[in-house]
């Protein structure tokens, strides 16, 4: 049975799932300027559970003028920060009072485990909200030693602020939607920023409820507005929107080289948190007990659909069987089943053009020579399954090294020694993160500061909190996400120079 059966789901779940989805802007619940409607699929059955509004270019026009008299004009403007702190931290009990519902809606639009979206979308979402609630009462400028040679005699005080950009637009993807939704919001919440958030077109549900929550919470109208819709349309739309002062995005390396291109004609600030292609280096002194299930779960984890996702796993060539084989093991041991299934150890992928990608992709890595030790192929069921896959025999060319397969396959490699380890990690345009595992502590940072990613973990893979900065190096992005920098880059910094009149008159 690899099919959710919707009657598990609570009531509310159900109720929710039944209403008319629409856009959420200046506070209310609008239709859209046009007729067309996203379908929302359950994946683990390819079932419509949902329509939500197809947001058009009209629609990002009307949310972003209201962000902006919300910025400009509203309430919002003149709250105090503990005032700002108060409605972050009432947000972060709401979501938690609702963590149920919103780990089944998440689960049925995305495909992933109950048990997984009620940790990481739910509970983690507010943990950020708490972290990041800690914020507006901490942000401030400095006072500077201004002595202007050119000017003999004159007495200045010389301080900075540190304002709101302004109106912040908001572009999340799919594979962690309301997380990924709050750790774009909330920083630029804390930094007294208004926001437009457009979810993926795949996920729109939960980034809708996060805007309801806020308005729930006391968040004055217009501050959080969320229009769900296409990329292409909407997406673009709020991208080159003249009222909008940055755009902070999640999402595909071709779609943020682009958004890339036109902010930059724009002078407009972007934070982009792109592709990866995660490497996962095994030592042979490493606790392989703990290294072969961590390295399973770094791929396997979320089908693969993480933009951290251990996809290269290097290994010592003396344990390199072993290794392989534990996987391989573990991989064919995993249970298939629906998102809303506790017993459920991998869900499907989010939908058929994502489970399509990722079977076409092993297809031809396997033409390009590959041998598949486990897995390869879709499961003859309904919903977007893919099975856990380990590829061996592999050459640095081909494309299953290359591209981000965003799926539950792994490419699996012997090296000799360290040097050539860290030059096998480093051998990728991308540089998002990157682990280790061994006994070492010598090997453990030598690697941490020979390789090119921004995090790295040891005896450890895809740990993340929302207080430690996340950057991607190389094509995996540009800016920082989570952390104090994701508040200051919602930020602007205005100089004062007051000049007094010297002595004591
Ligand atoms: O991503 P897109 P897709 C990677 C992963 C995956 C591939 C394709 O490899 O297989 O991308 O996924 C919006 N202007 N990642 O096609 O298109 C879109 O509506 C403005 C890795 O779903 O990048 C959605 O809200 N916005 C990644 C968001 O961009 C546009 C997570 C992401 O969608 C737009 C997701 C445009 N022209 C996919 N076109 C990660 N870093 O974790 C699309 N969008």
């Amino acid at each position: 049975q690899l099919s959710n059966d919707l009657d598990v789901a609570s009531a509310a779940t159900r109720e929710y799932l039944r209403r008319t989805h629409d856009l959420l802007i200046g506070g209310e619940s609008v239709s859209s300027n046009g007729d067309g409607r996203l379908t929302v699929l359950d994946p683990s059955s390819g079932a419509e559970v949902a329509t939500a509004a197809d947001g058009t270019a009209d629609d990002i026009d009307r949310a972003v003028r209201s962000a902006r008299s919300a910025l400009d004009e509203g309430d919002w403007k003149s709250l105090r920060p503990d005032e700002r702190e108060r409605l972050m931290l009432k947000l972060a009990d709401l979501i938690e009072d609702q963590a149920d519902v919103i780990a089944e809606i998440e689960a049925i639009e995305s495909g992933r485990k109950v048990g997984d979206t009620r940790v990481v979308d739910a509970e983690f979402s507010a943990h950020i909200l708490r972290y990041m609630a800690g914020w507006p009462s901490k942000i401030h400028g400095e006072t500077l030693p201004a002595s202007v040679p050119y000017m003999p005699g004159a007495n200045f005080l010389t301080y900075t602020v540190r304002e709101p950009i302004g109106v912040v637009g908001a572009i999340t993807p799919w594979n962690v939607p309301m997380c990924i939704a709050t750790w774009k919001v909330a920083p630029a919440l804390a930094a007294g920023c208004t926001v437009v958030l457009k979810p993926a077109e795949l996920t729109p549900l939960t980034a809708l409820m996060l805007g309801e929550l806020a308005l729930e919470a006391g968040f004055p109208p217009g501050v959080l507005n969320v229009v769900t819709g296409g990329g292409p349309v909407a997406g673009e739309a709020l991208v080159t929107h003249p009222g909008v002062d940055k755009i902070s995005f999640t999402g595909s390396t071709a779609v943020g080289r682009r958004i890339g291109e036109i902010a930059g004609g724009l002078l407009k600030p972007v934070t982009l948190e792109l592709g990866g292609k995660s490497p996962v280096v095994i030592m042979a002194d490493a606790d392989l007990e703990q290294a072969i299930p961590a390295a399973a779960w770094a791929i396997f984890a979320n089908q693969g659909q993480n933009c951290c996702a251990g996809s290269r796993l290097y290994v010592e060539q003396s344990v390199f069987d072993e290794v392989v084989d534990g996987v391989v093991e573990i991989a064919r041991s995993i249970r298939l089943g629906p998102s809303l299934d506790s017993r459920a150890e991998m869900g499907p992928l989010v939908s058929r053009a994502q489970q399509d990608r990722v079977d076409s992709l092993v297809r031809q890595g396997v033409s390009e020579g590959a041998e598949v030790r486990v897995g390869g192929s879709k499961p003859d069921h309904p919903g977007f399954y893919f099975e856990p896959t380990v590829l061996t025999d592999i050459q640095r060319d081909m494309c299953v090294v290359r591209e981000e397969i965003f799926g539950p396959v792994l490419v699996a490699q012997p090296f000799r020694d360290l040097k050539e380890a860290v030059a096998l990690a480093n051998d990728h345009d991308y540089g998002l993160g990157a682990s280790v595992f061994t006994r070492d502590l010598d090997v453990a940072h030598a690697f941490s500061r020979a390789v090119d990613a921004g995090s790295i973990w040891v005896n450890v893979h895809n740990v993340l909190d929302v207080g430690v900065p996340f950057s991607g190096f190389k094509q995996s992005g540009v800016g920082t996400d989570l952390g104090k920098e994701s508040v200051l880059a919602n930020t602007r910094l205005k100089a004062n120079y007051l000049s007094l009149k010297s002595g004591l008159g």
